[in-house]
């Protein structure tokens, strides 16, 4: 998991919008050389065949999310967060994407809604036991390279599998263990 908290800010207003007033979609045809490149960066995050019939979205200048294209199969995905190290882009489900609203709001996450995450460019996370950590502790940045992210499971499903501040995430490992936001960071490679 990684994405700055103003991106996620906005896309927390972005989403219940794309939900309720399908159209309200319709995406304006992605022209510049910029949004082309947010497009591949964007699909990046997923599988060929998912990124390719997802929902594109992508922050402005001002912090607004822009649907570059609009998707066929229920994920959204998002290009890298240029503010964290390392490319970070993410493709989620529709319960991700509600995890994620959650989380940004500060709110419990919904109950038995588990949601999957893809983030195959990798990650890098500023803590792995606070969710609103900004900056690591000591400039120690966790680095998580393709993987997949379980959000919403029962927390017996979470508990086994390791955690704590510095896990080895060349395996599977809990980040962000005994809080709301706790998930499954499951490496691919
Ligand atoms: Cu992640």
């Amino acid at each position: 998991m990684n994405r700055t908290l103003s991106i996620i800010a906005v896309l927390s207003f972005a989403t219940p919008a794309l939900a309720a007033s399908p159209m309200a979609m319709s995406a304006k045809p992605a022209q510049s050389a910029a949004d082309k490149g947010a497009i591949i960066s964007a699909m990046s995050a997923g599988p060929a065949a998912v990124g390719r019939n997802a929902t594109i979205v992508v922050p402005d200048a001002s912090g607004k999310m822009r649907v570059l294209r609009n998707g066929t199969n229920g994920f959204t995905c998002m290009p890298d967060d240029p503010s964290s190290p390392g490319a970070d882009p993410m493709c989620a489900d529709k319960a991700g994407m509600e995890w994620l609203d959650a989380y940004i709001a500060h709110k419990p996450p919904a109950k038995g809604k588990v949601g999957l995450i893809y983030m195959l460019a990798g990650g890098s996370d500023a803590s792995n036991t606070d969710p609103y950590a900004s900056k690591p502790a000591g400039g120690h940045w966790i680095t998580t390279g393709p993987h997949v992210m379980v959000v919403g499971a029962d927390a017996a499903f979470y508990a086994a599998y390791p955690s704590g501040a510095n896990p080895d995430t060349s395996v599977p490992y809990v980040m962000w263990a005994g809080t709301p936001y706790q998930h499954l960071m499951s490496p691919v490679k």
